[in-house]
């Protein structure tokens, strides 16, 4: 607060706001770089030599010029912190340990709150393997240039390594998010999923929850969705239908392994949620609301006079004429278009998970939770069913090889491009991803209980560009459906691209659904669809596609060109 990085919201305790310099707003995937000596360990075997959209390999002459020319002396005249951390609960047989450098006190807080950061990590340390993580923001001081915000970075020169061989992580220039926060997406996903492919687990881009229907029954979730695809607000749904309870283990990823009882568990790494806060409110989730009502620091939103946090989507939550600062620290009052949008549309909050209130009892079991399924999904303003079930592991498999999604601003991309975000890891993979699918088909062994896989899709719109779907707490009648197809019920019929459910077989009542709209799957969209993805997977994955998930795409792919 001294240094201007944070001020107090008075409206809640504890609780403060940041904004940071414009230009660091997002992850920065083109600066992302994954190093190995071979470069087909990182890269895939691409068509043509293809740029590599799915990791980015960097040589190790290349990574060791790049941190020459950026951290020698980097952090002069600044504080340096050494953050200890747990990745699970601490001491856990599933947890991963980390240490990282900063010179960032925000990612000090927002570590604590997202990690688990003790003095105990020393003592549980020992000899044991950890994570290096090395982050500057890139500002040494004395300054020679104006410091926006009091955010310091350095945009030009910002770089995300990774050393998955050294289990080491190397980011340089950014503060914001996934660039400074090295527990998350750096080592959770990129470096995790390499220890995970070495020692037979998965490390995911997923959410955790479970569903507790009217009768008892209570089955635990996955759901991978690309990045500010509703996960935070799946895995913490109020449920609309009356007698089902959800609870959530996790908002966005999950390592998984299975037991010897052949059952998949998933333990959430985290320790609290940074999700986005636009759209947020106490209709879509009352229950990331009240996580938000004290103990957060939010970055990038807007502010009242009255010290509380506005965001597009708070509109009917606060008084209409109440004078607004905007993340630029422009005026703005609710309705007008002279400084829209209020916030930053990657703006986010940091809050504890125990501060939601519907945080699962086991949801830091060591254990972990059983998981019966598996979901992957996107924005697909056009084509998309509301859900289709995978017919078994190995099509499930290619369902979400085949995810693609709208561009969102939670990266650099700009418009609504429907881009490709197989499993929706694109930004998040940490060696070739052609082994990575295999990974996940070697998944499936004699004697395990694989999951259902199933696909989903909340964004589809009708001609007037407006929802086919209300989503939200109503997608409690999609994770209904699942349970009773978990269960066996004879509830879908097949078609080209998977099962789907059988007409009212999902519970509608109550609301106004186009069925037919919803859940139709139109045959001139599907082909050239498919033969797109084909394209895709042959340029990007080339000779790295495994055989297995080959025959799947010769094989969907035949049968979606055979649809009338
Ligand atoms: P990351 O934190 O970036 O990984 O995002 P996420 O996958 O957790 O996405 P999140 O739940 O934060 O949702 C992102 C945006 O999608 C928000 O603006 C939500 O309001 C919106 N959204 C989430 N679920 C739904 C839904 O069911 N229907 C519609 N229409 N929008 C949704
Ligand atoms: C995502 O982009 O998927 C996020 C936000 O969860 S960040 O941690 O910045 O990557
Ligand atoms: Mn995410």
């Amino acid at each position: 607060m001294e240094r201007g990085t944070l001020h107090k919201l008075t409206k809640y305790p504890n609780t403060y706001i940041c904004r940071t310099d414009p230009r660091d707003v997002a992850r920065v995937e083109s600066r992302t770089v994954v190093c190995s000596v071979d470069r087909y360990a990182t890269e895939c075997h691409t068509k043509d030599g293809a740029a590599s959209q799915l990791a980015h390999w960097i040589s190790p002459e290349n990574m060791d010029a790049a941190m020459q020319e950026r951290f020698p002396g980097c952090m002069a005249g600044r504080m340096m912190y050494v953050i200890p951390f747990s990745m699970g609960p601490i001491g856990s047989p599933l947890s991963k340990i980390g240490v990282e450098l900063t010179d960032s006190n925000y990612v000090v807080l927002c570590m604590r709150l997202m990690t688990r950061v003790s003095h105990d990590i020393w003592r549980v340390l020992g000899n044991n393997e950890f994570v290096r993580c090395l982050h500057s923001v890139g500002c040494p001081r004395p300054v020679n240039y104006r410091v926006v915000n009091h955010w310091s970075c350095n945009p030009e020169k910002v770089i995300i390594a990774h050393m998955p061989d050294d289990r080491m992580v190397v980011s340089y220039g950014s503060g914001y998010g996934g660039n400074s926060l090295l527990g998350k997406k750096c080592f959770a996903l990129r470096i995790a999923g390499r220890i995970a492919y070495d020692e037979g687990w998965m490390a995911e881009h997923m959410l955790i929850m479970s569903v507790t229907n009217p009768k008892g029954v209570e089955k635990f979730f996955v759901a991978a969705f690309p990045s500010a695809c509703g996960k935070t607000n799946l895995a913490m749904i109020q449920p609309t239908l009356p007698g089902y309870t959800v609870r959530c283990v996790g908002d966005d990823i999950a390592w998984m392994r299975f037991n010897k009882d052949g059952q998949l568990m998933a333990i959430n790494p985290e320790n609290g949620f940074f999700g986005v806060a636009p759209g947020t409110n106490h209709q879509t989730n009352p229950n990331a609301m009240a996580a938000l009502q004290r103990d957060c620091i939010l970055t990038n939103v807007a502010e009242t006079a009255d010290g509380g946090y506005f965001w597009e989507g708070l509109e009917d939550e606060v008084d209409k004429d109440i004078p607004i600062t905007t993340w630029l620290g422009k005026p703005y009052k609710i309705g007008s278009k002279e400084n829209y949008p209020s916030s930053h549309p990657n703006s986010r909050f940091t809050a504890p998970a125990k501060n939601c209130p519907i945080m699962h009892p086991k949801w830091e079991d060591p254990a972990g939770v059983p998981i019966s399924g598996i979901i992957f999904g996107g924005r697909r303003p056009e084509g998309v069913p509301l859900v289709i079930e995978a017919e078994d592991w190995k099509h499930g498999v290619f369902l979400g090889a085949q995810v693609k999604s709208e561009a969102t601003a939670a990266a650099e991309f700009k418009g609504k491009q429907i881009m490709h975000d197989p499993m929706a890891m694109r930004p998040f993979l940490g060696y070739n991803f052609g082994k990575y699918l295999q990974h996940w088909l070697d998944m499936e062994k004699p004697g395990r209980k694989m999951p259902k896989i199933f696909h989903v899709n909340w964004f589809r719109k009708d001609q007037n560009e407006k929802f086919l779907w209300p989503g939200f707490g109503e997608n409690i009648r999609v994770l209904d459906w699942m349970m009773r197809r978990v269960d066996g019920e004879d509830i879908a019929e097949p078609t080209a691209v998977g099962l789907v459910p059988k007409e009212g077989s999902i519970n509608t009542d109550g609301l106004n659904i186009n069925w037919k709209e919803l859940f139709s799957i139109p045959p001139d969209y599907w082909k050239s669809d498919i033969h797109e993805t084909r394209r895709y997977l042959e340029e990007q994955v080339g000779d790295d596609i495994p055989p297995v998930l080959r025959s799947e795409l010769d094989r969907v792919e035949a049968r979606v060109d055979a649809m009338k």
